[in-house]
């Protein structure tokens, strides 16, 4: 491998230039026009426009990017995080055209990605899933497995994932009309109609497992817990959970069988939610490296990018499981910029002054510069904090003292670091207390 197309932007294109970097392979950045004077662009050996700012002409746009990597002669691609990351036809495509995609095969992600089909995976490999169904055909069938099961139940769509596409039914009058409602939701959102139900899990935790794998072998490299969120977007991530060791246990070794059940390769996340008694049910898979991964980086010290590339290049897993230690305990805040105060509102602006938090046990990962103008075209995370320490408590002070240090301004520029010294101070996330439903229950004021 001698030449990369990133095809991301932001600040996880970045952390994937700077790992191709580090083994002296070139790096080209696919960019849109609104992205010409990001940090990754001005950094890249190699910079290619391939498209207008919105997304679906630029960094969704199939053919721009396949003839970006042809034109610049890049021999793989690193799609990041969202945009193509989890498209089975783009990863089949790169293929085709004799070009490295560096993340799971197109297979892989056929799989996991409808997760009616994950579900069903799981179960054959004795994975526990929540009580439910495959894919409904009719609200009868909805209601004689709502009936066995007990209410509330919750219906996903097969096509949906990260909390999109969800529906909360409390009883039985409720579910006829849910279900087909349901069904023509999803096919507008997703062109499949395709639902299931679940029994529906009161304040759990969500507990991710990450796991690398090269087709034959899967290791795991603990789990996050990743219980802070609003709306299904993820605010805060640490590493290693607050669950007793048995159930932590049983969880990993559930992740690990699954990805090897279906010939796991690259970086991945197995998604579970553990309710009050710690029993553990895998939900989802995600086939792609996250935004969260640097919390598993700093309490293992393996470079999850890294791995990909060495993956995609073809070497054998060179890491054995007895070799992963997880040590202390790191904390990820992610800096978006949206205002607290006013619902998370996305907030533009140009940065002015920028100063990020340094010393020991700190870790930025951002794409910002001072002088940067933010472009309103695309999500609004503007780097993460990455803090380690030997305890919990002693990551939560670090993290305050990080927050403390970090100077981030511009006209009108609003970010989520003030909301994140009051999750800090919270008596109920210093006791662990975290369940999904944190935000809206103990930080609405
Ligand atoms: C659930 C659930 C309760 N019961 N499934 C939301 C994101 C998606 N990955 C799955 N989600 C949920 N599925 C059952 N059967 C509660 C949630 C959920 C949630 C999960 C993880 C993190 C935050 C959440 C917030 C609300 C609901």
């Amino acid at each position: 491998m001698k030449k990369v197309l990133i095809a991301n932007r932001g600040e996880i294109a970045l952390r994937i230039l700077r790992a191709a970097r580090e083994l002296g392979i070139r790096t080209v950045v696919a960019h849109s026009e609104a992205d010409a004077e990001s940090l990754p662009v001005l950094l890249a050996d190699e910079a290619i426009c391939v498209g207008p700012p919105s997304p679906t002409q630029s960094y969704l746009n199939i053919p721009n990017i396949l003839s970006a990597a042809i034109v610049s002669g890049a021999d793989a691609i690193h799609p990041g995080y969202g945009f193509l990351a989890e498209n089975p036809t783009f990863a089949e495509m790169v293929r085709e055209h004799g070009i490295t995609f560096i993340g799971p095969t197109a297979e892989n992600m056929r799989a996991l990605g409808d997760k009616a089909s994950a579900r069903k995976i799981a179960r054959e490999a004795g994975v526990p899933v929540v009580p439910g169904t495959d894919e409904l055909q009719d609200p009868e069938e909805a209601k004689r497995a709502a009936a066995e099961i007990g209410y509330p139940v919750i219906l996903k769509a097969s096509a949906g994932g990260g909390g999109r596409g969800m529906r909360l039914v409390h009883t039985e009058e409720e579910l006829e009309r849910a279900v087909l409602q349901a069904q023509e939701e999803a096919r507008a959102a997703f062109g499949n109609p395709a639902i299931y139900l679940e029994k529906y899990i009161e304040e759990p935790k969500h507990v991710e497992v990450q796991v690398l794998g090269d087709g034959e072998r899967v290791i795991h490299l603990f789990e996050r817990d990743c219980s802070i969120q609003r709306r299904h977007q993820k605010l805060l991530e640490e590493a290693p959970s607050t669950l007793p060791t048995e159930v932590r246990d049983g969880l990993l070794k559930s992740a690990v069988r699954l990805a090897e059940h279906i010939g796991y390769v690259s970086a991945g996340t197995l998604e579970f939610l553990v309710d009050r008694e710690g029993n553990f049910y895998f939900i989802e898979m995600n086939t792609r490296i996250q935004v969260e991964h640097p919390v598993t980086e700093m309490v293992t010290g393996v470079d999850l990018v890294r791995e990909q590339f060495l993956i995609a290049a073809g070497e054998p897993l060179r890491l054995k499981q007895e070799e992963i230690r997880a040590s202390g305990h790191a904390i990820e805040v992610r800096v978006n910029a949206e205002d607290p105060d006013k619902n998370f509102r996305p907030s533009i602006g140009k940065v002015e002054t920028l100063l990020w938090p340094g010393g020991a046990g700190v870790r930025v990962d951002s794409h910002l510069y001072a002088g940067y103008r933010i472009p309103s075209h695309y999500d609004s995370l503007l780097g993460k904090i990455i803090v380690w320490d030997l305890t919990r408590d002693a990551a939560i002070a670090r993290m305050r003292r990080a927050l403390e240090e970090t100077a981030l301004e511009g006209p009108g520029l609003k970010t989520t670091i003030p909301f994140h010294k009051k999750v800090l101070d919270n008596a109920f996330f210093r006791r662990g207390a975290v369940y999904t439903n944190f935000v809206a229950r103990r930080m609405s004021e």
